[in-house]
């Protein structure tokens, strides 16, 4: 496999002086980046983190984790990220099906943490506050990269069954970052505002951009539309990342202001982009970039450019540099302009595939094109135009919701006989998800019982919002369960 000089340490040596990251009133130069992540990689070290060990990650967005996050990459070990919004049965799952070696976490989620490793076995953790200030001689410093080296695993579901662990490599993170660079230029003056979390590759994206082009980073703990737009000014913000919920909060929070002349490029992405959103943004001179990316992607893999936002609304653009496109029918022939079916991706960005997971990943990466299950299709220039979500997948406030996933929750509750979850539109967050009953018997568990039941299990914004009984669920022939019929009942159903 081909190698490459470790990612943080090659900057520090290349431009030590230059900002790297800003946190609050903290700003570290990549000198200074490299100095606390040494002392870190030493104390994971003595530890007894080590090359390509797992390490679940449970943090919030901060300086210390973003120190954290370069630490175990100048070790070589891979970092788990945990959802820090999942509930400890969730988090449990993704513990165990890694076998991660170590859980470090911040001291917020102590318990969190503890009731999530209690039924894993020999998972031993540590508060990421303890990891400070690590000795530093002697550290088993990775001087060689192998681009085929996992660097992250990000847990995504999928229609039916449990959770799987993408695998992105450090040669997917560096094409990445070389595809975004290529795509939206790259200068001296750039900082990008991470306030998207650094658990999704929305986030941790941002970190490896950061190191690949020294660029400076303003890193905020969560998303604050008003801190957003102050930091813009103050920081000289010139790049952000958003989803369509936070971009609305920062255009309700402008009003009739205007973002300053230094700042460029919006990149809004993790979901599908709602035309009235794009057009307030347009009249605001708000220069979005749409782009359609995914975990098994390390983020954008199709980028528009606000020139074309007008001409070509609502498209999600071209396929950066390296990346390739195709658009699939059910039959396996490649759809001819303007035809919609699966959209294909393959690139160096694109995962090798799921952890332990060979045959999900045959079905998924065939030829080394993804199968991303989305829907789209191209028009006679080339662009995208994404349709419809993968199989069934609701996507609330840039956050996914796999609909099975509740339901199985639902299922195992005795007083349930079926369940089905469907997503319906919502002004804050696009969709929140809604489920819909059939009960063993009439006097069975109510409304608020069935939310207790869930919100003992999933993460928050996975409890539905609303439930509805019914006498039966719509299914097929072959008795499947037709989601996408669901919200029919509400007209008939009580509440
Ligand atoms: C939208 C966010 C910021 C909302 O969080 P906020 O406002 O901080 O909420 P809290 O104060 O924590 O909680 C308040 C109440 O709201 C509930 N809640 C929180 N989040 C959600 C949600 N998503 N849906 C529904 N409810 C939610 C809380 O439970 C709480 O409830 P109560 O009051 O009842 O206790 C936050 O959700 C957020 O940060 N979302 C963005 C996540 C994200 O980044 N997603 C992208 C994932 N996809 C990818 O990474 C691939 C695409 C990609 O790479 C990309 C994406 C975007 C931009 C660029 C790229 C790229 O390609 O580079
Ligand atoms: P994730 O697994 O969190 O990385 O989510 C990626 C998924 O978000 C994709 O597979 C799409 O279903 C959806 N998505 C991302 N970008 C867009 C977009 N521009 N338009 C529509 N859906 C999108
Ligand atoms: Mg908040
Ligand atoms: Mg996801
Ligand atoms: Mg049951």
């Amino acid at each position: 496999a081909q190698t490459m000089p470790n990612f943080l340490r090659k900057r520090a040596y290349l431009t030590p002086e230059r900002p790297a990251i800003s946190y609050f009133n903290q700003q570290l130069s990549f000198r200074e980046l490299y100095d606390r992540s040494l002392q870190v990689a030493g104390s994971l070290a003595a530890l007894g983190v080590k090359k390509r060990s797992l390490t679940g990650v449970l943090v919030k967005n901060s300086l210390e984790s973003a120190v954290f996050l370069y630490a175990l990459q100048l070790l070589g070990s891979t970092a788990v990220m945990l959802n820090n919004r999942l509930s400890a049965a969730e988090l449990s799952f993704q513990l165990s099906d890694a076998k991660a070696e170590f859980l470090i976490y911040e001291h917020t989620f102590k318990d969190l943490a503890y009731e999530a490793s209690g039924k894993v076995s020999k998972v031993k953790m540590f508060p990421l506050e303890d990891l400070a200030g690590g000795d530093v001689t002697d550290v088993p410093i990775e001087q060689e990269l192998s681009l085929d080296d996992v660097c992250t695993i990000m847990y995504t579901s999928g229609t039916t069954g449990n959770p799987k662990g993408v695998l992105q490599t450090y040669g997917n993170h560096f094409w990445s970052a070389s595809a975004s660079a290529l795509n939206l230029g790259l200068s001296q003056d750039d900082t990008w505002l991470c306030s998207v979390p650094i658990f999704h590759i929305s986030g941790f994206s941002i970190l490896m951009r950061s190191v690949i082009y020294g660029m400076h980073i303003v890193l905020h703990s969560h998303f604050d539309a008003k801190k957003s737009l102050e930091d813009i000014e103050a920081k000289k913000v010139t790049i952000m990342s958003v989803v369509g919920t936070t971009l609305t909060r920062i255009v309700d929070e402008l009003g009739d202001g205007r973002l300053p002349e230094h700042f460029r490029c919006m990149l809004l992405g993790g979901g599908p982009a709602p035309l009235p959103l794009l057009e307030a943004c347009r009249s605001r001179n708000i220069p979005v970039f749409q782009t359609y990316g995914m975990t098994e992607t390390a983020s954008q893999s199709v980028t528009l450019a606000p020139e074309y936002s007008l001409e070509k609304l609502g498209s999600a653009g071209k396929p950066l540099f390296p990346v390739s496109l195709k658009i699939e029918l059910q039959d396996g022939r490649e759809a001819a302009e303007g035809e919609a079916g699966e959209i294909l991706l393959k690139g160096p960005n694109v995962t090798p595939g799921y952890l332990n997971r060979p045959e999900e990943t045959a079905k998924k990466i065939v030829d080394g094109w993804l199968h991303t299950g989305d829907i789209g299709f191209l028009d006679e220039e080339g662009f995208l135009y994404v349709l419809d979500r993968r199989s069934d997948l609701i996507i609330s406030g840039g956050e996914n919701i796999y609909p099975a996933e509740i339901e199985s929750v639902l299922l195992s509750h005795p007083g349930v006989k079926e369940a089905g979850v469907t997503g319906l539109p919502n002004s804050e967050w696009g969709q929140v998800p809604a489920a819909f009953v059939v009960l063993v018997e009439e006097a069975g568990p109510s409304a608020d019982e069935l939310r207790h039941y869930c919100q003992e299990k999933l993460a928050k914004y996975k409890v539905p919002r609303e439930f509805y009984f019914a006498k039966e669920l719509p299914r097929n022939a072959s008795n499947k369960l037709l989601r996408r019929k669901l919200a029919e009942l509400i007209e008939e159903a009580g509440k």
